[in-house]
């Protein structure tokens, strides 16, 4: 039930006056609850500007939100690959957004572009694309400590003029795997053939028939093997180092519809179930979410869970290389499971025991005008050259971001990328990192870390809003303190064991860059309540009291007075512990 004050007293308006106070006056003119507009800036409009630009809206009022997106389309890494084969390696029903199941995915592990055109749906039905600004990249952010501001410098990719933005909060959603790279190998650049790197791939191109060389058995390369194969003349695979291959999850849903992993498909009369039964489809979903979460201690080094998966993995990577056993032995590594990335890799190690595959372990030395030259002397001519070979994960902005007193992220971060919980950097206030450095999962749910990371930039700028702080900046002990944690966590787990990993910065030893310090429910609960000891701020007007306002509430202001508290739906009624007689 709500009253305007006008009802009763009419419109006149009340001006307060500051009386003269001996240590100066502190009462801000501002109501308890209001909420000073900000600006916020995202970039990028992949999985997690999408999220992030829901959530702000859903949850900050007075926002004016702007994503910048470099590309003419939302969905960042599933809009760019598109590599023969490039689909989610984890189960399509656990990798989308908790609050917006899709119920009609068609495959168990679905291609890139059914998860872009779901998350062009989902951007569409919540709103975001209005607020996208594409084919505009940033090129430059500065923070400027005296307005409190992030200057931005902004490229108009079509008339390829820059020009000034400014924001009060700056989220970098550029994604941790988007910064491809040429491998360093002598003479690459001299190949005649068709060359090519798995996240730049020219669909237009047809290599039906050919000779073909991949190099890289990453998750990429796992992919692109197998479906290239059907069409091609030969494949040398160079595989560098050796690599686990995981069982699938889920193996009783596959075993069920007596499927194979490769052609799991959901029937169109699955799909009318879980449109038309609610809870047929959340049975389902939990099912596979549940042995996704259950996984967490076959990380840790000495645990039965850890322990066990050696015996079960290479057995099952045995059956599926029964074809060409001495490949068993040459893959087989010394190294534990998840040390590298793990994938199941639906019909790679199948691929490898193929006639037309060869699978090449000596190193490669040089490239030349017609192929490639190994260690062992070999020359093997090829048509087209597939660099399956990675991303630059040093985790430094591909444009210059420059904080508190003209340091760069990049020199910050030239040694090693310290932040906290993989958000914040000492140094750089208002601006927050999603998947940044530590925040990658080596099991677990990446979307559930994803959404929660979010959740927390949106508790930290509702307080900035409530506290009337004009910025936030994670302390440098706070940052040390996490970068100890992870290097005590990490000496604990099967990522620290000797194998290259982009993990590791693509080192076979040293920290571990890229994980989350635990599984993903402990990134939940991490995420949910801030340390707000752990950062430093400053105020509007440089006053710490202005949070408790002059004394009225926003409703009060505006002359409406609201006694809602008192439904029962507002009401926390406390637990009853016995029935009192009336
Ligand atoms: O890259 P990688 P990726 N000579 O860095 C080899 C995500 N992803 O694109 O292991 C010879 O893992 C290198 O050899 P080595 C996922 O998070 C997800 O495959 O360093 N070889 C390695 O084998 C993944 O982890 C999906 O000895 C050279 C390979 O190239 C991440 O992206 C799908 C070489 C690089 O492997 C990156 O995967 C695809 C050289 N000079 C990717 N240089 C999903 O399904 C490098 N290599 C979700």
């Amino acid at each position: 039930m709500i009253r305007r004050i006008s009802e009763i007293f009419g419109s006149i308006s009340y001006k307060p006056t500051e009386a003269p106070s001996p240590d100066g006056w502190i009462v801000q003119e501002r109501a308890i609850d209001q909420c000073r507009p900000l600006r916020v800036v995202v970039i990028g409009s992949g999985i997690s500007g999408i999220i992030s630009s829901i959530r702000l809206r859903q949850r900050i009022p007075n926002l004016d939100l702007c994503v910048y997106e470099k590309n003419p389309d939302v969905g960042g890494t599933w809009l760019e690959n598109r590599y023969p084969g490039c689909a989610c390696d984890i189960p399509a029903h656990t990798y989308q957004a908790s609050f917006e199941p899709n119920k009609e995915w068609s495959t168990f592990y679905a291609a890139a572009p059914e998860i872009q055109r779901y998350w062009k749906r989902v951007a569409e039905k919540y709103g975001c694309l209005e607020h996208i600004k594409f084919e505009q990249q940033v090129i430059e952010a500065s923070w400027n400590d005296a307005t409190s501001k992030w200057n931005l410098l902004v490229r108009d990719l079509d008339s390829l003029r820059a020009y000034p933005d400014e924001c009060d909060m700056l989220i970098s959603a550029t994604g941790a795997l988007n910064d491809w790279k040429w491998p360093s190998i002598p003479g690459l650049h001299d190949f005649k053939g068709k060359l090519m790197h798995s996240a730049k791939w020219d669909e237009s191109y047809d290599y039906n028939g050919q000779r073909v060389a991949v190099i890289g058995n990453g998750s990429s390369g796992i992919q692109i093997v197998p479906n290239m194969l059907p069409t091609v003349a030969h494949i040398d695979h160079y595989v560098r180092g050796r690599t686990w291959l995981a069982p699938t999850f889920a193996r009783n849903q596959i075993d069920m519809r007596g499927a194979e992993l490769e052609n799991f498909l959901f029937s169109p009369e699955e799909i009318a179930i879980f449109k038309a039964d609610h809870n047929a489809y959340q049975k389902f979903r939990k099912e596979i979410e549940l042995e996704l979460q259950s996984i967490h201690g076959a990380t840790l080094l000495g645990t039965p869970e850890q322990i066990g998966s050696e015996s079960v993995f290479a057995q099952n990577m045995k059956i599926r290389l029964r074809r060409k056993p001495e490949l068993f032995e040459n893959l087989l590594p010394s190294f534990p499971p998840a040390c590298r990335r793990l994938t199941p890799g639906p019909g790679y190690l199948e691929a490898l025991a193929d006639d037309k595959v060869d699978v090449i372990s000596s190193e490669i030395v040089k490239v030349d005008s017609k192929g490639i030259i190994t260690a062992d002397g070999v020359h093997h001519p090829t048509d087209f050259l597939v660099c399956a070979t990675g991303f630059d994960t040093t985790f430094t902005p591909r444009f210059p971001v420059i904080g508190r007193n003209g340091v760069s992220l990049a020199q910050r971060w030239a040694k090693t990328p310290e932040n906290y919980l993989s958000v914040a950097v000492d140094g750089f206030p208002n601006y927050f990192v999603c998947l940044g450095p530590n925040s990658a999962l080596g099991e677990g749910s990446l979307l559930l870390l994803i959404e929660k990371e979010i959740d927390y930039f949106t508790y930290c700028i509702q307080k900035m809003q409530r506290d009337n702080i004009r910025s936030m900046c994670v302390q440098k002990e706070a940052v040390e303190r996490f970068t100890r944690h992870c290097d005590q966590y990490f000496t604990r787990t099967v990522f620290s064991s000797n194998c290259r990993s982009w993990y590791k910065g693509g080192q076979k030893d040293g920290r571990v860059t890229a994980l989350w310090p635990g599984s993903s429910l402990h990134a939940m609960k991490t995420f949910a309540h801030p340390r707000w000891e752990d950062y430093t701020y400053d105020y509007v007007e440089d006053n710490a009291n202005g949070w408790i306002g002059d004394g009225w509430t926003m409703n009060e202001k505006n002359k409406v007075i609201n006694v809602d508290y008192l439904d029962d739906d507002q009401m926390d009624f406390p637990p009853i512990a016995c029935v009192m007689a009336e």
